[in-house]
């Protein structure tokens, strides 16, 4: 005789399921601890009897819940009296008994009296809530969270308490669907005094938030109004719809709890993570704050000395080599061109100060709609900074020897060669004449020495050389500082997006699963 459990509820289940068993680091211990004991009820309640309803009389001591019971039972099963509080047992009325056992062991209740065979119904005297025996207190409050319809039994002197309003009536108004007021004792008013006291209760109700529960004006005494009420609790039995109702009711208001505590009620979901223009406003920022521009010069800079290097007048070439300042060179490397790379610098003080600004001020508008509980349990803008300088860490750009160097510095070997020929000519004529040996003669083209013309000819060329392969130089310098800074940029954008975007990303996307989840688990 078990029913199915409804669609909606099954779904709920599922949801908070999903919440309490998913990696929700962003759920506090409390939200957890009281949706684990939500979700087991819940389960508890599912794995019993689905066919019967169990409806409760809470009240006050002395409001008449046991006479009322004794009433709708049509039997005297619970003990009634004057002295305060009667009730310390749970008495359970069992409409229907097959498969009602689990049901009532889970309840634990001390009495069964069989009532009748249909609907399947367990109906409980409980004993009352403001009582001044704690135990009995203390079984009330089991008993509110597990049964599925809440009667709640008032007279004309205590419906307005404020300890059965604010500790139990409107804690519980969520499960309006499933609950009944009853106004008992109203043989002891007179016809306007019922009236008044109809209306202040239906007042307080309304202002507990359950302005659409019926109320039933009875007396336990006459049992005027018992029948009604009788008739109300058979029908919810009959329709076993409560249970589905009552849990449902538990779930989505544990949900819309935690989304109002989060402050994620309402609203459209967050963003998915960072515009492109606030990426690429953001990648300006980290180019800057590592200096990719400046690396770019840099790299720029060394192309320049290295191709003047090879390249140059050689008698320069080896002056700069020995005194740098001299040729006002800011990049001295004494690696070879054909080994080394260029990486770039780690930032400065500054430069990482920029950069954890950068990162904190994306985090925060990506964060925007994220409650602040919950944005501390996403990365922290530091940690993001530190993982980006870190991929940063190894940029480099390496540098090749150029095809023309090699070139350039055959030709400037030539041309010093040239000049050391004609020198040394000078030097053996003059030498062989001194020590009065065969002379060597001074051949002359058009009234000039060679010597001086091979002499003249590799000075000159040397200086031009260097002068034209500089030109060279400031043009490769130029296209490796565009390709180094655009390889950078690239680095940068890899790095940017696994160590700040995808990490921001996911922090967006774990709170609006959970806004999902939380929504669905809502939703009745
Ligand atoms: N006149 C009148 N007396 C009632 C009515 N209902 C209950 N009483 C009396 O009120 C007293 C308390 O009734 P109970 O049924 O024991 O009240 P209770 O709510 O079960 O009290 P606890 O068990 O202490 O929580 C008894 O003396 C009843 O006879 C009623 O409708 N009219
Ligand atoms: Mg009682």
């Amino acid at each position: 005789m078990n029913a199915p459990v409804p669609r909606a509820l099954a779904s709920q289940l599922d949801a908070l399921t999903a919440l309490l068993d998913g990696d929700h680091s962003l759920l506090t211990e409390d939200q957890r601890r009281s949706g684990t004991t939500l979700k087991e009820q819940s389960e508890f309640r599912l794995h019993r009897s689905m066919a019967h309803t169990t409806v409760g009389l809470f009240g006050a001591t002395g409001s008449g819940k046991s006479s009322l019971f004794n009433r709708i039972v049509g039997a005297d099963v619970a003990p009634t009296g004057v002295i305060r509080p009667t009730t310390f047992k749970v008495s359970a009325a069992l409409w229907h008994e097959a498969g009602a056992s689990e049901l009532l062991d889970w309840l634990a209740v001390d009495e069964v009296y069989v009532a009748g065979s249909e609907p399947a119904l367990i109906l409980l005297d409980l004993p009352d809530f403001d009582s001044v025996a704690l135990e009995n207190r203390a079984v009330v409050d089991r008993l509110v969270g597990q049964v599925d319809v809440l009667v709640w039994v008032v007279e004309r002197q205590k419906y307005a308490d404020r300890v059965i309003h604010q500790d139990y009536i409107r804690p519980l108004s969520h499960r309006a669907s499933v609950t009944l007021a009853v106004l008992n004792q109203i043989d002891l008013l007179s016809p306007d005094g019922r009236k008044t006291v109809l209306q202040g209760l239906r007042q307080t109700l309304a202002d507990d938030g359950l302005d659409k529960v019926e109320v039933f004006p009875v007396s336990a005494f006459t049992e005027e109004g018992v029948p009604a009420l009788r008739k109300k609790i058979m029908a919810i039995a009959q329709r076993r719809q409560a249970i589905g109702q009552h849990l449902s009711a538990d779930i989505a208001q544990w949900a819309g709890q935690v989304l109002d505590e989060a402050g994620l009620a309402g609203g459209a979901p967050l963003s998915s993570g960072p515009s492109a223009a606030q990426i690429a406003d953001f990648r300006r920022a980290v180019c800057e704050a590592v200096g990719v521009a400046a690396w770019g010069k840099n790299v720029a800079e060394v192309y320049r000395k290295w191709s003047a290097q090879s390249t140059g007048w050689m008698p320069l070439s080896w002056l700069c080599r020995r005194f740098p300042c001299l040729c006002g060179h800011r990049v001295v490397t004494e690696t070879a061109p054909n080994t080394s790379t260029v990486s770039l610098p780690s930032p400065t003080a500054e430069g990482r100060a920029a950069l954890q600004i950068a990162v904190r001020r994306l985090a925060a508008q990506v964060s925007v709609g994220i409650p602040s509980g919950w944005r501390d349990a996403a990365p922290g803008g530091d940690d993001l900074a530190n993982g980006l300088a870190g991929a940063l860490a190894d940029t480099a750009y390496p540098l090749s020897t150029s095809w023309w160097w090699r070139l350039g510095k055959f030709l400037q070997q030539l041309a010093l060669l040239v000049a050391l020929v004609g020198v040394g000519w000078y030097l053996v004529a003059w030498v062989t004449q001194a020590l009065h040996l065969p002379e060597v003669p001074i051949t002359k083209i058009e009234g000039w020495p060679v010597p001086l013309l091979l002499f003249l000819a590799g000075a000159l060329a040397g200086p031009v050389l260097g002068g034209g392969f500089r030109i060279f130089g400031a043009l490769g310098a130029w296209w490796h500082r565009r390709f180094a800074e655009s390889a950078a940029r690239k680095h940068v954008d890899a790095a940017i997006k696994a160590q700040v975007v995808a990490p921001l990303q996911a922090s967006v996307e774990q709170v609006n699963q959970l806004r999902k989840a939380l929504q669905k688990a809502q939703r009745q």
